[in-house]
């Protein structure tokens, strides 16, 4: 078994205790960090998913995979990222009310972060009130990022959106949304500046507004 391989079995299986020493091996054996990521940790929560709604896997393994992949991306995220800066202004980034998801949101806050960006993190279940008292006490913010992961959630996306569309200092920052249930036309109809599927092309749509 490959490197990658064992990476994605050990997040499938939640062997949280070897993930670390398997993603350092993967990484001084040569394996590419990005490769790393997106098939050996992407792809096994996908895989989680799949079993989760065939009902063959139920919460508390979704959990355990979660809390695997969690501390593969702490490791490999020396490997992939280039650390803080605010040359490119700050980017607030929520997962919002009602929806505890946040590995996807983490990514990309992770790579928005190495392309330059100074990051704000508001984390999980975030209200509209938190995202707008956000935008108010950083005078910096070029952009505010929402993910959602549950179709439920996305009249909530909506609504957060719909609300900080509201603030008079609207011209000042884009609003950019994403997560598995999100669509570029959903994300035209709310009202948000754009969407992108995944933590790469996140970065690539906050370069854009620049
Ligand atoms: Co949940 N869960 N979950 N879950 N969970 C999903 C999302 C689900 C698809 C599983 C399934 O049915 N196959 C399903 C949603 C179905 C739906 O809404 N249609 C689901 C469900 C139903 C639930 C519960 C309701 C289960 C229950 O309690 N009965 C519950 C809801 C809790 C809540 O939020 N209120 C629940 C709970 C959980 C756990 C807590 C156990 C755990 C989350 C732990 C955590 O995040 N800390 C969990 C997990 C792990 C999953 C799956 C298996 C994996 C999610 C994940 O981390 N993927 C997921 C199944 C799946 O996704 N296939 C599932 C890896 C991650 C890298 O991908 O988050 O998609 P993702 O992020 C991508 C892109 O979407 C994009 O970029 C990321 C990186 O490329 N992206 C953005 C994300 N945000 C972005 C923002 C952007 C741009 C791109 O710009 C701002």
């Amino acid at each position: 078994m490959s490197g990658i391989d064992e990476i994605a079995s050990a997040i499938e299986t939640g062997k949280i205790k070897l993930i670390s020493d398997l993603v350092l091996e993967a990484v001084s054996s040569g394996d590419d960090p990005m490769e790393i990521l997106n098939r050996g940790m992407i792809g096994a929560m996908r895989i989680i998913g799949d079993r989760f709604s065939r009902g063959e896997a139920f919460v508390p393994e979704m959990l355990i995979s979660a809390k695997t992949m969690k501390k593969g991306v702490d490791t490999l995220k020396p490997f992939l990222s280039k650390g803080a800066t605010s040359a490119n202004g700050q980017v607030i980034v929520g997962t919002v009310s009602g929806d505890v998801h946040d590995i996807g949101k983490n990514l990309v806050a992770m790579m928005i972060e190495s392309a330059g960006f100074e990051v704000i993190d508001l984390g999980i279940d975030v209200s509209a009130e938190q995202f707008m008292q956000a935008i108010q006490d950083n005078e910096n913010v070029r952009i505010v990022a929402l993910s959602t992961l549950l179709t439920t959630t996305m009249p909530a996306m909506r609504a957060i959106v719909a609300q900080i569309n509201q603030l008079s200092c609207r011209n000042r920052f884009h609003i950019m949304v994403g997560g598995s249930p999100i669509t570029e036309e959903f994300a035209r109809q709310i009202g948000a500046d754009g969407y992108a599927p995944d933590a790469a092309s996140a970065v690539l749509l906050a370069q854009s507004f620049e």
